[in-house]
């Protein structure tokens, strides 16, 4: 084992996570930095913003981003982090989201004074103040533009491994070109939130990689190259902005900024690796492989499946793959995951998780019949927003007791995966393993219900922040990729461990209210969004 240490990143929708390791990847410092409670000054709520005369309109302050490494790299120093070990930096952050950085920024960014804060520097960097971010769905009408114009859905689908969703970057770059077309006009250059992060590393704006950029629409995943077609729908230039070369995702970008050298005591000979999408980060973190679904329950859910050959699908999504230039990932994302939980929890459960264990553990699997979806953001996957309960006869309005509630909303979040993940392809059988990562991810009694509605054991890693770690994974790949594969660095991990295992009667249970959630599910959506 040598004495060098890498540090990873993570650029999530609530916060901003830093985790040390050793060069036996073991954790030796953590920090991070809450948007809603450490930077009160930006007025988020789950570190976005949502438009309160446009709703479907929701950003973060993109100098909260910066102020929040600021602090970051302060909480790291009194940790006691020895900067000048670390020998390759990398990120991950919240996918889609985009920032448009002012003509100028690029050098500003790489002439930063040491002994000033990184967010007073760039304060005027930014050509719109507000990111948009991957919660937004106001992008509808560029949608059905950037699907007509290459022959429809799954046209788009076979070249960009989606059809057209609101929160893909290429159709917000699209409307803030029409919307704001002086700011459009200033802006230098484009960046996703993950190359962002990995610029304000590099002290230049660093290239988008092929995982996040597979979820923006414009990226051909079979060729790696910028779709010409989606690219001029962008507005005037959109080349110039996003930066022609489009990168994998472990590449060595180069030497760190000498604004951490001298102000952190960084080597200067640290490298920096490309970042990438929180998701793609997860499969690193968790070290997926293809017997294996990971199942994240974050800000938003998600499901994700390493897959050696692309597919085209309408619901869900096809992304490169981070670890392996020549294979994909899919992807299903729900919106509604962790907040909905703690709304739930708050209504149900006095905003406590062990009460609202108690209430999840007292009523039986199956929940006498009773299913509920609740949507508090317009859902992805199905089309939907607002609550929907069911008894065993139909509809209903309320449920009649609050554990039937806590149940109804646990067990409707992971039929739609399961369900999901089916339409997908993916199958149940005697060797499926789920892993589970993120914030709700510590909840065993939540666990136990993933477990059945799968019928399947519910494997987890000791550190529940799999995008995090997944990011500190690949900087010592990128570090060492001419020598060493991503399979053989992470060798040294210790295995997942169990955390459930499934009831016997979990198919009888389960299967039957599959079925009932696709039919509930078909009389809801519109039949033309189906
Ligand atoms: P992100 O990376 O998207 O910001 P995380 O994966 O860190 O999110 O998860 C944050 C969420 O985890 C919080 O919104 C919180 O609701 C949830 N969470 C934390 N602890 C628990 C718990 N014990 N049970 C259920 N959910 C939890
Ligand atoms: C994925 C998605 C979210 C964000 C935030 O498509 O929109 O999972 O990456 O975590």
């Amino acid at each position: 084992m040598e004495d060098r240490s890498f540090l990873g990143l993570d650029l999530s929708t609530q916060q901003l996570k830093a985790v040390v390791v050793n060069d036996n990847l073991e954790i030796i410092h953590q920090a991070s930095v809450h948007f809603d409670s450490d930077l009160p000054e930006f007025r988020t709520q789950g570190g976005v913003v949502i438009d309160k005369t446009s709703p479907r309109c929701i950003t973060a302050p993109t100098i909260m981003f910066v102020k929040a490494l600021d602090m970051l790299m302060d909480r790291l120093t009194v940790t006691g982090v020895d900067f000048s070990k670390i020998a390759a930096v990398s990120g991950s952050a919240q996918q889609h989201g985009s920032v448009y950085w002012q003509k100028g920024a690029e050098k500003i960014l790489s002439n930063l004074n040491p002994s000033e804060f990184l967010h007073l520097q760039l304060a005027t960097s930014f050509a719109i103040n507000q990111s948009p971010v991957w919660m937004d769905s106001s992008t509808t009408k560029q949608c059905q533009h950037f699907e007509k114009l290459v022959g429809g859905p799954q046209k788009l689908a076979e070249i960009t491994g989606s059809r057209a969703y609101e929160r893909f970057t290429g159709t917000q770059i699209a409307k803030l070109a029409i919307s704001k077309p002086d700011a459009f006009k200033i802006t230098e250059r484009i960046s996703l939130i993950s190359s962002f992060l990995t610029s304000l590393f590099l002290g230049k704006i660093a290239p988008i990689d092929i995982s996040d950029g597979s979820g923006m629409n414009l990226l051909n995943i079979n060729t790696k190259k910028w779709e010409k077609v989606l690219l001029e729908a962008c507005g005037p230039n959109a080349i110039d902005k996003l930066g022609e070369e489009v990168v994998p995702s472990n590449t060595n970008l180069g030497k760190i900024s000498n604004y951490y050298v001298e102000r952190y005591g960084f080597s200067p000979e640290c490298r920096i690796i490309t970042g990438t999408g929180d998701n793609p980060a997860s499969l690193m973190g968790m070290r997926l492989q293809d017997d294996c679904v990971a199942v994240s329950l974050g800000t938003s859910d998600t499901v994700i499946l390493w897959l050696n050959e692309p597919k085209v699908v309408l619901d869900g999504h096809i992304l490169c793959n981070p670890v392996n230039p020549e294979a994909y990932m899919a992807l299903l994302c729900f919106k509604n995951g962790s907040r909905t939980r703690e709304r739930i929890r708050d209504k149900c459960a006095e905003g406590s998780w062990d009460i609202f264990n108690q209430l999840l553990d007292s009523t039986p699997r199956g929940n006498f019949g009773n299913m509920a979806l609740y949507y508090d953001v317009q859902e992805i996957l199905p089309f939907l927003q607002g609550d929907h309960r069911y008894n065993k006869s139909g509809p209903v309005n309320k449920f009649t007791s609050l554990e039937v509630e806590v149940r109804a909303l646990v067990e409707g979040q992971f039929i739609a995966k399961r369900a999901y993940a089916e339409d997908f392809g993916f199958k149940v059988g005697k060797n499926t393993k789920i892993l589970a990562t993120g914030g709700a991810s510590n909840n065993k009694s939540i666990l136990q219900v993933l477990a059945d509605v799968f019928n399947a054991p519910v494997y987890v890693q000791e550190a529940s922040d799999s995008a995090m770690l997944g990011a500190a994974y690949q900087a010592k790949h990128g570090l060492l990729q001419d020598s060493s594969t991503f399979t053989e660095i992470t060798a040294c991990l210790p295995p997942s461990e169990l955390a459930c295992a499934p009831f016997s009667d979990a198919a009888d249970i389960y299967e039957p209210m599959l079925e009932r959630y696709r039919m509930i599910i078909k009389n809801l959506v519109p039949t033309e969004i189906q």
